[in-house]
């Protein structure tokens, strides 16, 4: 270890040398030290259906010191966006384009009959573009990646094929952090690749966010000290659902979550008031019309309801502990000074039960599999290998707070996701928070920025697809405050809901009963939890922003599903009937309290 250390430590000074002799102020070191590379090392962090209010610089009462330490060097940003769910938000990050170009304009598992065959449909990465971890790789870089892939599973869509020269990836969605039990009928097995060949066996003693850690740090291992930065892609699992722990995790978090849900969310909405991430004042979004007051339920199945929220804690605390040993160890061997760290979550909190959506499908094979696979019976298994436990849509609205729905859906509950980035590179005031409109497809454009590299029209004979993001590289340097300017606008689809963004304006198409399957209009800068709907009271602001929608489906060739996941979900709800001030009656009168006294029923005093 001794010796591994010096190596390093020179390795790192030769790349300091390099630097210096970039900027043409030492003159007299041999050519090979002129050669060593300056650019800095990239880790890229991504959480899997992390909330918004999670972690502990964003509001969250949960123990994230590591992320939080990023936070207070770094800068948090507010208003960064991803799609609503995996795959599409991973599509963009990799690409640097909208994900109905990239491959993804739908999920895999839900393609619809009329999407089929589609150019950009394809349900995995497809050629129209190349990975920015290819241009990288024949930058210079080395390319590692850990964790979730969910962009294709044959041999020419895997990360080796997309430019990563190590890799230790699960290929699926989703899965059990101990083994390689799978979710879906199609895949009872997870699949996993290791430098790019599929895995017959997982390693021993597997759990899924220890193992994607050691990995990358046997990864930077193999060739530190060769003179060449890296790129590390870790693509946590965690806290994605089912929620798995080792033994001594099960317990964390015991009883912190037994007052329920709206004193929890109020107590993270206050602290996010302090830490500056929402102006005080701010409107949260309605507790959802189908969920409980939590003060109305007994003790008892209140402190049930709180032990999912309690091992969804300990994974997200888990997962930074985790992120705390891959930082631990390149501070350790010197190269933490020179890398440049992004972390943000691939999409908003999920509130879909997908134990309970696999379950309800009466006759289906995903009913069987479900039956045979899992169970979410027994609570005191939660937790534990073989168990199904997630949070659901109470809980989801505590960890997307303030904001509208969750993961599946385009309220910001489902896009806005926590985004920090600290270290090389960053000249900024540390610690502090931007509110510039981000976008996952800016990724790719700032890390090829950073690395000097240009994005080519053309691949390997192939034509690509321009990027659509922009680079972050001026704004992290402290020459500008945003990537977008007044006139740059977003747009979103995903399953036939619809949102447009521009400047602090958002047009918004969901699907009833969570929706109203028309257009709605807020003003984010003053409304985040989407709470008030202008589209009446602003029809010139509307008809702008519906100009982009149709400008976002032309230029990316959005096919809007003939069937999609949501198509029943108004049978399976409770009818959504509005509610006033003063309506329902019960709701608004004052409980009778009968007078202390006994009364005398004789004579009525
Ligand atoms: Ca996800």
């Amino acid at each position: 270890m001794e010796q591994a250390m010096n190596s390093t430590n020179a390795g790192s000074t030769v790349r300091g040398l390099g630097a210096l002799l970039l900027l043409g102020t030492a003159v007299s070191w041999g050519p090979d030290l002129a050669a060593a590379d300056a650019r800095p090392n990239i880790v890229l962090i991504v959480a899997d259906d992390m909330g918004y209010a999670d972690m502990g610089m964003f509001g969250g009462e949960i123990r994230t010191p590591n992320l939080d330490a990023l936070a207070k060097e770094g800068v948090r940003y507010t208003d960064f966006y991803t799609s609503a769910t995996c795959s599409p938000t991973r599509s963009m990050l990799l690409s640097g384009t909208d994900t109905h170009i990239a491959g993804l304009g739908n999920m895999d598992e839900y393609i619809a009959p009329n999407q089929k065959g589609v150019p950009g449909y394809e349900g995995v990465l497809n050629d129209r573009v190349v990975a920015f971890p290819q241009l990288l790789k024949d930058a210079g870089y080395h390319t590692y990646m850990v964790g979730k892939w969910h962009l294709g599973k044959p041999p020419n869509r895997i990360p080796a094929a997309r430019g990563f020269s190590r890799d230790f990836t699960m290929m699926q969605g989703g899965g059990s952090y101990f083994d390689d039990t799978g979710l879906m009928a199609r895949s009872p097995k997870s699949i996993f690749t290791e430098d790019g060949k599929y895995l017959a066996k997982l390693p021993r003693k597997y759990y899924a966010t220890r193992t994607f850690t050691d990995k990358m740090i046997e990864f930077i291992e193999s060739n530190r000290g060769d003179g060449k930065p890296f790129f590390g892609y870790v693509a946590h699992q965690a806290p994605h659902d089912p929620y798995h722990l080792p033994n001594n995790w099960l317990r964390r978090y015991e009883k912190a979550y037994d007052q329920g849900w709206d004193i929890t969310r109020k107590q993270r909405l206050m602290r996010m008031v302090e830490l500056g991430i929402i102006p005080e004042g701010t409107q949260p979004a309605d507790r959802m019309w189908f969920l409980p007051e939590a003060v109305n339920l007994a003790p008892g199945p209140r402190a049930m309801a709180a032990r999912k929220m309690e091992l969804y804690a300990a994974m997200v605390e888990n997962m930074d502990h985790h992120i705390g040993r891959l930082i631990e160890y390149l501070k350790k061997v010197g190269e933490y000074d020179n890398t440049l760290f992004i972390f943000f979550s691939d999409n908003g909190a999920e509130g879909t039960d997908l134990g309970a959506l696999l379950r309800g499908r009466k006759g289906s094979l995903n009913f069987l599999f479900h039956a045979i696979n899992w169970s979410q019976t027994n609570p005191a298994a939660w937790g534990r290998p073989g168990s199904y436990a997630s949070a659901g849509a109470a809980w989801a609205q505590v960890q997307a707070a303030p904001f509208r729905l969750y993961k599946g859906w385009l309220a910001e509950g489902g896009i806005r996701s926590p985004l920090v980035v600290s270290g090389a590179g960053v000249h900024r005031q540390a610690g502090s928070i931007n509110r510039g409109v981000m976008h996952v497809m800016d990724v790719a454009a700032t890390l090829l920025d950073i690395a000097g590299v240009t994005h080519p029209s053309s691949y390997k004979g192939r034509e690509v697809a321009p990027l659509q993001g922009k680079s972050w590289k001026p704004m992290l340097e402290g020459e500008a405050d945003s990537p977008r300017g007044a006139e740059d606008w977003l747009g979103w689809e995903l399953w036939g809901n619809r949102a447009i963004r521009k400047g602090d304006w958002k047009l918004l198409w969901l699907h009833k009963p969570m929706g109203i399957a028309d257009w709605e209009l807020y003003n984010l800068r003053t409304d985040p939890g989407e709470t008030q709907d202008l589209s009446g009271k602003q029809p010139e602001k509307k008809k702008e922003l519906l100009a982009l929608w149709d400008e976002y489906v032309k230029h990316n060739n959005v096919i809007l599903p003939d069937r999609h996941l949501f198509e029943s979900l108004e049978d399976q709800l409770p009818q959504r009937v509005p509610v006033n001030e003063g309506w329902p009656p019960m709701n608004s009168k004052k409980p009778f309290v009968p007078p202390k006294e006994p009364l005398d029923a004789e004579s009525g005093k």
